[in-house]
């Protein structure tokens, strides 16, 4: 198998998780390279269900090493739970986890600026966003005063810089938006030597171990979490999260050449999600949306917010396509859509009375463009044991074909029937 990127192309959660499972099989090293604890990747292995936050989803194979990069704004303690999670359930995953030594530390006054700026921002521009500090922690890492995982190891040099941002998240919370800052400064960092001691064997050089294992013809699989438009440059600004969700993110995320991957897995669910605020062309707010969030599931893995439904856009595929350069598509969830009578597509926006299939660039045309849909009939057959895509009711080959047509006809690899690791479709 080649080196391969597995990349959200909506507004994240689109089974991301679940394909990377699937591709761990076949793969030595998985790499997470942005993003944070905001992200939930839930696997289904036989019947369990697990959900990540911060560990790469291929940690479910024995062997197989599991990476998070410089890219990815480490929290440190909800990391430390899901390995002793892991651990409870008898996964030995010690050997097989490593964190770069420069990703950068999600602190606990990241979380209260999170939310006190979210709560400034009630009164308009309000982003919905996870509270895990993603956004305040990448904001120190660009403003660079930020604190590293290899500052850890560090003592002296940890606690100065603590003390600094300290002081600055204080007065920042209490000066200007006049809120509470329950933190106290010697707890905070007498938890963190305590972190330091029982992370430090995780801590080193990802890059160089990346590149070794690369020359070493290891076969890499990278992890990405939230989605394309979730960009901080591509996405519907500001109503996205601090990080590139887009295919750039795995070489500066990682410190790999962009060179090499090869395959670009797109995962396309069959219909539209988003959580949190923004624009969302083909949002269904009606009963079709709630039989949508209700027969697919559609909560928040982190956050247990009720994710937005609405029907398939190819308008944003095909900037997605336009983004990333998808070698593959893997399609999910498409048995959630059993049952609807018809099923619609968008293929362009109407914006400012103009009929377009271009994906606009401002959010704020986004806003406006209205959603021109085309009609597909719908499939009543339980399709969750298919495991050939010559089983498929016609209706349902026919819905994913057309998707395919109206999306620069990226190959599809697989179409996912379930959550479980073998209600997959193989595509010949
Ligand atoms: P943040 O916390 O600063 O990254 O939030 C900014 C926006 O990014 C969205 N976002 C997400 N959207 C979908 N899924 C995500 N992960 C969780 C999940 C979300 C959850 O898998 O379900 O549990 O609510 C994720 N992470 C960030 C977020 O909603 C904001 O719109
Ligand atoms: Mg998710």
């Amino acid at each position: 198998m080649s080196n391969s990127v597995v990349i959200g192309s909506q507004w994240g959660d689109e089974g991301k998780a679940k394909v990377i499972d699937y591709l761990t099989k076949d793969s030595d090293l998985i790499i997470r390279y942005q993003g944070g604890a905001n992200a939930g990747h839930t696997v289904v292995v036989d019947g369990k269900k697990f959900v990540f936050h911060m560990v790469p989803s291929g940690i479910m194979y024995p062997k197989k090493e599991c990476l998070i990069g410089n890219g990815v704004v480490f929290d440190a303690p909800q990391f430390l739970k899901e390995i002793d999670e892991l651990k409870e359930k008898g996964f030995a995953v010690e050997e097989q986890l490593f964190i770069s030594s420069l990703a950068h530390l999600v602190l606990p006054y990241h979380k209260i600026v999170d939310k006190a700026r979210e709560a400034y921002r009630a009164q308009g521009g309000k982003i919905g966003t996870t509270g895990r500090g993603i956004g305040p922690t990448y904001a120190d890492k660009v403003g660079r005063s930020g604190i590293r995982l290899g500052d850890l190891l560090t003592p002296a040099v940890f606690e100065e810089k603590l003390r600094r941002n300290y002081d600055e998240k204080k007065d920042l919370v209490e000066q200007f938006y006049k809120q509470d800052f329950p933190l106290d400064f010697d707890e905070m960092l007498a938890e963190y030597r305590q972190i330091s001691r029982r992370l430090a064997p995780f801590i080193i050089d990802t890059a160089a171990h990346i590149f070794a294992a690369a020359q070493a013809g290891k076969v890499l699989l990278f992890e990405g979490a939230q989605g394309t438009f979730l960009d901080i440059d591509h996405g519907t600004f500001p109503f996205v999260t601090s990080s590139n969700t887009t295919l750039g993110a795995i070489a500066t995320g990682s410190g790999v050449s962009p060179r090499i991957v090869s395959d670009v897995i797109g995962i396309v669910k069959t219909y539209v999600t988003r959580v949190g605020n923004g624009p969302f062309p083909t949002e269904l707010t009606d009963e079709t949306g709630e039989k949508l969030q209700k027969q697919g599931g559609e909560m928040g893995a982190t956050t247990g917010r009720p994710r937005r439904c609405g029907w398939f856009d190819a308008v944003l595929l095909r900037k997605a396509v336009q983004l990333n350069g998808f070698t593959t598509f893997a399609l999910t969830k498409l048995d959630v859509l059993t049952g609807f009578s018809e099923i619609k597509i968008c293929t362009h926006y109407e914006v400012d009375g103009k009929k377009t299939e271009q994906y606009p660039a401002l959010t704020e045309e986004v806003e406006r463009a209205k959603p021109i849909y085309e009609i597909m009939p719908g499939w009543t057959e339980d399709i969750s044991s298919c495991r050939s895509f010559s089983e498929l009711p016609s209706a349902a080959k026919n819905y994913v074909l057309r998707l395919q047509e109206l999306c620069y006809n990226v190959p599809i690899s697989l179409v996912s029937v379930g959550p479980g690791r073998d209600e997959t479709i193989l595509m010949p």
